[in-house]
């Protein structure tokens, strides 16, 4: 079984952790320029990332090098927009045109990210997407981007992640931290708004371009800790909660009925204004991307939280519905996320057969302390056989999955650069392409190919066939 031919291999970055130039170019602020989350860890902040701003023009030419069929990369909102809605910032449109056209020079197909959890200060200010107005806001954004870019881009994406800016806002360092009564319900209020913003920015993209769009969430199967009835309850609950909420409503138009008894028996049903379920019915994503790190095990909600350490792929529950806990089955990587291959064959297998859309994979990946060394030839790189065997052993399944019936037409893992880590800074390393700088001192910025660039470039000329 061969992946098909026009296979969209690439790899995924986002804007603020890699681009740099945070304050310059006429670009507005965003929640992650000023994110406490970094300092709280103790890592870099990102005004200057990786100097993707800067150094673009090298790094493409290396992803063309590795063979790239695909760039999932994306916009900063507050450098096309400054104030979040109004004045264009034209240097903005300029450079991402810019950015499109050495893509284009290389035959890389560009898949842009509207929206991956910069959301302009300005906005946030004004209550963020607590504020009904930043649906109006979102869809100002869209269409400036669908005038000035519609005819060059062929894949967009809505929103990154939206179900852990949920779940997850704090650690991820979106949240708003505003002084609200009931902080649950303004979070599925904020939810509510992003659904019906990302319908309109879906029905938007129809009518303006012909380009194909769809949502970018981050999925997790989960398998019940046990056999017992009440642990496959609590992994349907979490199902319903984590994934499906968000991915009904996106293709059905509707609120999952699990996931809207919690709300309901949680006293958290979101406003909904009249039209609105309308918009959710009347949208339709063209494919579904997600991004995947491994699945999630839980039992039945036992009233204490299990796990302290809360990030993307650890420590979620819900008082009452599910418990995470640790799949002994499983190894880890050193930052404690289980790798679970096999679950991603499962997992593509879930979606595709709750949806049946295409699907593109826009995140997986293995972060780690990368030590540069010294190669063969006298230029540093790094043997980074760990990631290799992470990403052979995925994209193996993957081709199983794909086997097994599922339309999965693209693999861009996370990252296609070494960038800043939402938790570890620049310790924690995922690229392709090893950037030549620490935590604090930014060095020279270099780039460096490591041992999984040569490997992966292999992979893509073989089409994915030789995978040893
Ligand atoms: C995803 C985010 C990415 C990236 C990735 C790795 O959830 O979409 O932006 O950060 O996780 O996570 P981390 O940087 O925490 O290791």
């Amino acid at each position: 079984m061969m992946f098909p031919n026009n296979f969209l291999w690439g790899a995924s970055t986002s804007a603020y952790q890699c681009e740099g130039a945070a304050t310059s170019y006429g670009k507005g602020l965003s929640v992650m320029d000023v994110s406490s989350v970094f300092q709280e860890c103790g890592v870099t902040d990102v005004e200057v990332a990786s100097d993707h701003y800067h150094r673009f023009i090298e790094d493409i030419s290396l992803m063309a090098e590795m063979g790239f069929k695909a760039y999932r990369f994306s916009v900063s909102w507050s450098r096309i927009l400054p104030n979040g809605i109004g004045e264009v910032n034209e240097e903005g449109i300029a450079h991402y045109h810019r950015v499109l056209d050495e893509l284009e020079k290389h035959h890389i197909e560009p898949i842009v990210t509207m929206y991956h959890f910069d959301l302009p200060l300005a906005l946030q200010d004004k209550g963020g997407w607590s504020n009904r107005s930043t649906i109006d806001a979102f869809t100002e954004y869209a269409s400036v981007l669908f005038s000035h870019f519609g005819d060059r881009i062929k894949y967009w994406l809505t929103i990154n992640e939206q179900n852990m800016m949920i779940i997850h806002g704090d650690a991820l360092g979106t949240s708003s931290h505003r002084k609200v009564n009931n902080e649950k319900k303004d979070l599925y209020q904020q939810n509510h708004h992003m659904l019906v913003a990302q319908a309109k920015v879906m029905q938007l993209c129809h009518k303006m371009t012909d380009a194909k769009i769809g949502p970018a969430p981050n999925i997790s199967s989960v398998y019940p800790a046990t056999p017992h009835p009440d642990d496959m309850l609590a992994a349907s609950n979490a199902s319903a909660i984590r994934n499906w909420l968000y991915l009904d409503a996106t293709v059905f138009g509707k609120y999952n009925s699990i996931a809207w008894s919690f709300m309901e028996s949680e006293g958290i049903i979101p406003d909904i204004h009249e039209g609105d379920m309308e918009v959710l019915k009347s949208a339709q994503p063209d494919f579904i991307a997600f991004n995947y790190y491994s699945n999630m095990t839980v039992q039945r909600s036992r009233g204490e939280s299990i796990t302290q350490v809360k990030d993307q792929q650890m420590g979620e529950s819900e008082q009452g519905y599910f418990e995470s806990v640790p799949n002994h089955t499983l190894n880890k990587n050193e930052y404690g996320w289980e790798i679970d291959p096999i679950g991603f064959r499962y997992c593509l297998r879930e979606v595709w057969d709750r949806y049946s859309l295409p699907m593109i994979v826009t995140e997986n990946g293995l972060g780690a302390k990368d030590i540069l060394v010294i190669g063969d030839d006298n230029i540093p790189t790094v043997i980074d056989d760990y990631r290799i065997d992470y990403l052979r052993a995925h994209i193996k399944q993957m081709r199983l999955a794909i086997e097994d019936g599922c339309d999965v037409f693209g693999y861009c893992p996370w990252s296609a650069i070494d960038l800043v880590s939402t938790h570890q800074g620049m310790n924690k390393r995922y690229g392709f392409i090893y950037v030549n700088r620490d935590e604090f001192d930014l060095k020279d910025l270099a780039r460096y190919k490591k041992k999984s660039f040569y490997w992966y470039q292999s992979v893509i000329s073989k089409n994915g066939t030789s995978l040893d």
